[in-house]
């Protein structure tokens, strides 16, 4: 059996792309302002620690020079202050990758005491501020914590340490027939721990549901560094409260989880992927109803998209990828990636094709293809997951991920673009050429009633923040719906979270962080 070191070697050739260094540098460091300047609201925290020469000493005492990163490797620091969406920028000057357990627990007893403020961060992915500094504060990479601790191949139970790769470790399960129970466009570069840090919820949720189903067990180092180990493989364990499930979607704030003990299920025999289009958003409804109906308990993945999203996507791509052809040859007003993953691929072709007759029969689908092999629907699914990376393109994108009832859902799309035209920020070639937004556009996992509405836009300012919030939270708020389906809270959606929870709850949340935090240093100015 490969060891897990040289598997990731292995792997490395067959990740995904995403924003990397090299698209950092495109855009350049200089052009992203500080968070600090971008919101000058907030203020650093003078009871926090400025990092001093003994506390640099005492991180050298118990790291290896791999271990650390300080101030003057500006490049890689940028790398890790800077957030995937390029509109939060921190300013730490040292950044502490240990590579053991015990380690993490050392540093975090150390700045407990000397109440130095820290980052938890994983991948890098987070697409709302959490995972980047404010100010000055410490960041922690896991990423040197990314070993397969024990794989058990009858129940499927995996443990790993929290800086794994999701891809990584997707890939190790496949070769042992099984799969990690969450994808998403990320994959390779968001970390296990991240991934429960947030509880990211991604295209499988449908069928496997969500991470506080799934995961069984955590190491998570508490701010005072002690060690909390319930790294269970039990599947029924009512001894007392569930720990764990606090720690999942915390976002750093209250432990840094270092290892995962989670279910997996086994991998699909037959997957198929099937591109459709229909005119109308009610129709996706309509698909949606006859899907969980007609495929039932093969239905894995059901996600739309709209019409400028893919034209984003299409123009990205065009010059990112000229392999990449669009599936349909004409344009549609919406569009619909359907997943099924089943155990029998005579039964699943004939269950998927039987439905495709009938939604195609009566012209509530008008347009739509099937993947003949792997190389489609890998190609499929490309087209749905590079539309975060398309919709910044241009400069800027604002991001919201909201849960609404089905039948809202697309009215969000278009209430904000009405919004952006009335106020003149609507870009048209022809009528306002200056115009600094792009367009709203609307996608996401349809089937969990959850739509990734994206401002594009050619840079970030705060004319345009001022259009979107907070209407945007109001309307969604009216509807009953969250503010954060998936992604979090971090530091965007802070002052936010009234819109979607009560008083009492939120004070409840910050009775528990200030229980396992009462100094405050862990992920500070964000969540709660
Ligand atoms: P980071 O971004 O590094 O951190 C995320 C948060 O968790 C931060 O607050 C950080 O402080 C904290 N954290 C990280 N590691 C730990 C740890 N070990 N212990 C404690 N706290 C920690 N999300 C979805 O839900 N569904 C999607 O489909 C989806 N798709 C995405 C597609 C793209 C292209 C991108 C860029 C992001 C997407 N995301 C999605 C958002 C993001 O939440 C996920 O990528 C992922 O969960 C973040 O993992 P990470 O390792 O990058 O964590
Ligand atoms: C997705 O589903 C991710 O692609 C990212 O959750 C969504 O960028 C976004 O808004
Ligand atoms: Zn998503």
């Amino acid at each position: 059996m490969l060891s897990f070191v040289n598997y990731i070697k292995l792997c490395a050739s067959r990740r995904s792309h995403l924003l990397t260094k090299t698209t950092f540098q495109r855009y350049g460091y200089s052009t992203i302002k500080l968070t600090s300047d971008n919101y000058p609201n907030l203020k650093r925290n003078d009871n926090f620690k400025k990092i001093t020469s003994d506390d640099l000493a005492y991180f050298q005492s118990i790291l290896t020079p791999q271990e650390l990163i300080i101030a003057k490797d500006k490049d890689e620091l940028n790398l890790y202050n800077t957030d995937w969406t390029h509109k939060y920028k921190g300013q730490s000057n040292i950044v502490l990758k240990p590579k053991s357990v015990d380690k993490v627990s050392l540093i975090m007893n150390y700045c407990s005491k000397e109440r130095i403020a820290v980052v938890p961060q994983g991948g890098n992915t987070d697409l709302v501020g959490g995972s980047v500094p404010v100010f000055d504060e410490l960041i922690l990479s896991l990423s040197n914590l990314n070993k397969i601790r024990s794989f058990d191949e009858l129940t499927g139970i995996l443990k790993c340490d929290a800086g794994a790769i999701l891809e990584d470790v997707d890939n190790y399960l496949k070769d042992k027939g099984y799969l990690f129970p969450l994808d998403l466009g990320a994959k390779g570069s968001c970390q296990i721990g991240g991934c429960v840090a947030t509880n990211a919820g991604g295209q499988r949720l449908l069928r496997y549901g969500s991470l506080h189903g799934n995961v069984l067990g955590l190491e998570v180092v508490l701010p005072d560094g002690t060690i909390l180990n319930s790294m269970h493989s039990l599947r029924k364990d009512n001894t007392g409260y569930d720990l764990k499930q606090l720690f999942i979607g915390s976002e750093g704030t209250i432990g840094i989880i270092t290892g995962v003990s989670i279910l997996t299920p086994t991998n699909p025999k037959s997957t198929n992927v099937s591109f459709l289009a229909v005119k109308d958003f009610k129709d996706i409804e309509t698909v949606f109803k006859r899907a969980k109906r007609d495929l039932s308990e093969i239905l894995s993945a059901f996600e739309f998209m709209d019409m400028k999203s893919m034209q984003l996507t299409k123009k990205h791509l065009a010059e990112t990828d000229g392999s990449m052809t669009f599936p349909l040859e004409n344009e549609h007003p919406f569009y619909i990636l359907i997943e099924t993953s089943g155990s029998n691929k005579e039964h699943d072709d004939a269950k998927m094709e039987k439905f495709l007759e009938d939604v195609m029969g009566d012209e509530t689908v008008i347009d739509g293809t099937m993947a003949q092999d792997v190389t489609e629907i890998e190609k499929i699914w490309k087209w749905r997951e590079m539309i975060p990376e398309s919709c910044q393109s241009e400069g800027a994108v604002y991001k919201y991920d909201v849960s609404l009832p089905l039948s809202k859902i697309y009215s969000l799309v278009e209430s904000t673009n009405a919004k952006l035209l009335k106020e003149d920020l609507l870009y048209d070639p022809v009528k306002n050429p200056s115009g600094p937004v792009i367009g709203a556009v609307g996608y996401g996992h349809i089937g969990d009633g959850n739509l990734h509405l994206n401002v594009a836009a050619k840079e970030y300012n705060k004319i345009i923040e001022k259009c979107l919030e907070p209407f945007i939270y109001e309307a969604v708020s009216e509807l009953q719906g969250s503010i954060s389906a998936e992604h979090g809270v971090g530091l965007q959606k802070k002052n936010h979270l009234h819109y979607s929870k009560s008083p009492v709850e939120i004070k409840v949340m910050k009775d528990i962080k200030n229980h396992f935090d009462p100094n405050g240093v862990l992920n500070p100015y964000k969540y709660v």
